[in-house]
């Protein structure tokens, strides 16, 4: 009899603390949103569902962090804003359409800035990176990690790319940044602005002849749908900026601010090597369906030459201190090669 009672006991306990695991999975204290532009194949998705895992486990099922892709919450800076009011958590933008939040983005649009994706770690990772990141809670957002958009590179439909020359007269869709604007018309192309989840209806409507992404980007969106050469201009590195609303920030707890910080952190390297993995996975995908021109160092470098002009156009809108912090980082990795 008494261990037929100890049984029963125990199979109660057992059945109200699972009762209680269950009810915290379906009513978790934060249920917080996250959008970004790229779709659901995407590395940038996978190391946001990486991201929202860590979250949910660290905290004990206390945050679930619900994933929206493809530009369903609006485009990289509709998005930020909707973060700086509060009315959405988390986004993941390329710095470029941030330029008008943080001046200092900018310097990451120099074109030819990073030679690697290391070397732009290293800065990205200093003190010049954390500097940026902490410009961003003055205007109502947390910066909590740099991950990687990556390499970018051109494609169109009219012709293959491996000269300045060719690239005369095509209409080319950039993000919505001077400096990319610039970098464009000095190449001798004619650049039109435009929001990422515009970008494929453009191209098939031929609004524009080409566009500029990494590759997992160039074939992930299904651009070789509409585009038929891909170049390795390689003409720009874009970082990602992991970003919070600072609203979202201040309603939580330490310790759940904690848990976001560590697992941003966390998730930053699975990022950036699953980002570089796919992206040369890509290339080689991209290589069985389109036109693609493997550039030499001599036609990269006819490029580079043709964009320094735009180096001096943006110093003092960037601040020629931070672009020589850069450069001196950058002088510093490269000794330790
Ligand atoms: O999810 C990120 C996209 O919204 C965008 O930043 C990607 O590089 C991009 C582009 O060309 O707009």
């Amino acid at each position: 009899m008494k261990f037929k009672r100890l049984f029963m006991v125990l199979l109660l306990s057992a059945l109200l603390i699972m009762g209680l695991a269950v009810s915290a999975a379906a009513n978790p204290e934060f249920r917080l949103r996250a959008g970004i532009g790229l779709n659901d194949q995407s590395a940038q998705f996978a190391s946001m569902q990486y991201f929202a895992d860590l979250v949910y486990e660290n905290s004990g099922g206390r945050i679930q962090i619900d994933l929206y892709h493809s530009s369903q919450l609006g485009d990289d800076r509709e998005m930020t804003e909707a973060l700086q009011m509060g009315v959405q958590d988390f986004t993941c933008p390329s710095t470029a359409p941030l330029a008008g939040f943080v001046s200092g983005f900018k310097v990451f649009d120099l074109p030819f800035l990073f030679p690697t994706e290391e070397a732009a770690d290293y800065v990205l990772d200093s003190e010049i990176g954390d500097a940026l990141l902490a410009e961003l809670e003055g205007i109502g957002l947390v910066g909590l990690a740099w991950w990687e958009n990556g390499f970018r590179h051109l494609t169109n439909r009219v012709r293959p790319v491996e000269t300045p020359a060719d690239m005369a007269g095509l209409r080319v869709r950039t993000m919505e940044n001077p400096i990319h604007l610039a970098a464009f018309r000095a190449m001798g192309a004619n650049p039109t602005p435009m929001a990422f989840g515009e970008l494929f209806s453009a191209m098939q409507q031929g609004v524009v002849d080409g566009q500029e992404n990494p590759f997992g980007t160039i074939y992930l969106q299904n651009y070789p749908e509409v585009q038929d050469y891909v170049s390795d201009t390689g003409h720009i590195y874009s970082p990602f900026v992991l970003l919070l609303s600072q609203m979202t920030w201040n309603r939580l707890p330490a310790d759940l601010q904690e848990v976001l910080v560590d697992a941003a952190e966390q998730a930053k390297w699975h990022n950036r090597d699953l980002n570089r993995e796919w992206n040369a996975m890509y290339a080689e995908e991209l290589d069985k369906v389109m036109n693609l021109s493997r550039l030499t160092m001599e036609q990269k470098a006819a490029f580079q030459e043709a964009t320094m002009p735009v180096w001096e156009q943006y110093a003092d809108e960037i601040g020629q201190d931070l672009i020589d912090a850069v450069l001196v980082k950058l002088d510093e990795w490269a000794a330790q090669q």
